[in-house]
């Protein structure tokens, strides 16, 4: 086995990423930048969450009860840089050098290797995906993603770029044989995508994505910060993840 590598005070991300690629999943865990790290055991899949969900009356849902499908999705509320899964989603910029909202918070907890490895990455385009380690981070890998800017209501470009930040985050993660993922609300913090609009975008894509790939994937999570997402995602989830 390697030398031990300190994650604290490393400055070579090639060198941190391949020691703690050749760790086992408990060994990792004393280089996480927290101890209350939420492991994927705790995050309850969609079936045990909807008794607190009203569901959504308004339209009859055209997508059928899947039960097993259901099982592959969460909702959770919370800080994503606590997610010990394989893959978290940063909702980027396209300098791929960090910035505010959730970005930063993944940059700060993940520690400037983080950084120098997306140095390398040099930019990324609207709508596509890169993916480094995660460092300090208990999840193994970050997927960077770079949302539309939609102050307002966005285009059907727009829409299309939202889609694909989600279908090209799980193409990576099909790409790297992972099978867990959390995704923030991409675009609708300072990008400004309206929350209820995105909310239909993310849903229908993972619906449609997991009935072709159900058996690649443990979980997808969809992993809100803000009170008023969750009910924006209790209130849809029904519709497109039906309960028998
Ligand atoms: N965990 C989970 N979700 C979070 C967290 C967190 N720790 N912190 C914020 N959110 P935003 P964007 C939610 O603005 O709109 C950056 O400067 C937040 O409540 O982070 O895609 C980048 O560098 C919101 O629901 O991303 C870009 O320049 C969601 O994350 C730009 O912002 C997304 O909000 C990207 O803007």
């Amino acid at each position: 086995m390697a030398a031990k590598v300190d994650l604290k005070f490393s400055t070579d991300w090639k060198e941190a990423k391949a020691y703690l690629k050749a760790l086992t999943d408990k060994q990792r865990e004393e280089h996480y930048f927290c101890p209350d790290f939420v492991s994927l055991k705790k995050i309850p899949p969609w079936k045990d969450g909807e008794a607190k969900g009203a569901p959504d009356k308004e339209k009859e849902s055209h997508y059928k009860p899947d039960k097993a499908l259901n099982e592959k999705l969460s909702l959770f509320r919370g800080d994503i840089t606590k997610l010990e899964v394989d893959a978290i989603v940063n909702a980027a910029n396209s300098s791929l050098m960090g910035g505010g909202g959730v970005d930063g918070c993944i940059h700060r907890a993940a520690g400037p290797l983080l950084k120098e490895e997306c140095r390398t990455l040099h930019h990324c385009e609207t709508g596509k995906a890169k993916i480094t380690g995660g460092y300090r981070l208990p999840a193994k890998y970050v997927i960077h993603t770079v949302g539309p800017i939609a102050q307002g209501n966005p285009s059907p470009a727009q829409v299309q770029e939202l889609r694909n930040c989600y279908l090209n985050s799980l193409q990576l993660v099909l790409d790297n044989s992972l099978r867990s993922v959390a995704f923030p609300c991409i675009s609708t913090g300072v990008f400004g995508y309206p929350s209820e609009a995105a909310a239909e975008v993310v849903l229908s894509t993972l619906r449609e994505w997991l009935e072709e790939h159900r058996d690649k994937v443990d979980r997808l999570v969809i992993c809100v910060f803000l009170e008023k997402d969750e009910k924006i995602y209790r209130k849809r989830l029904p519709y497109f993840f039906p309960m028998a």
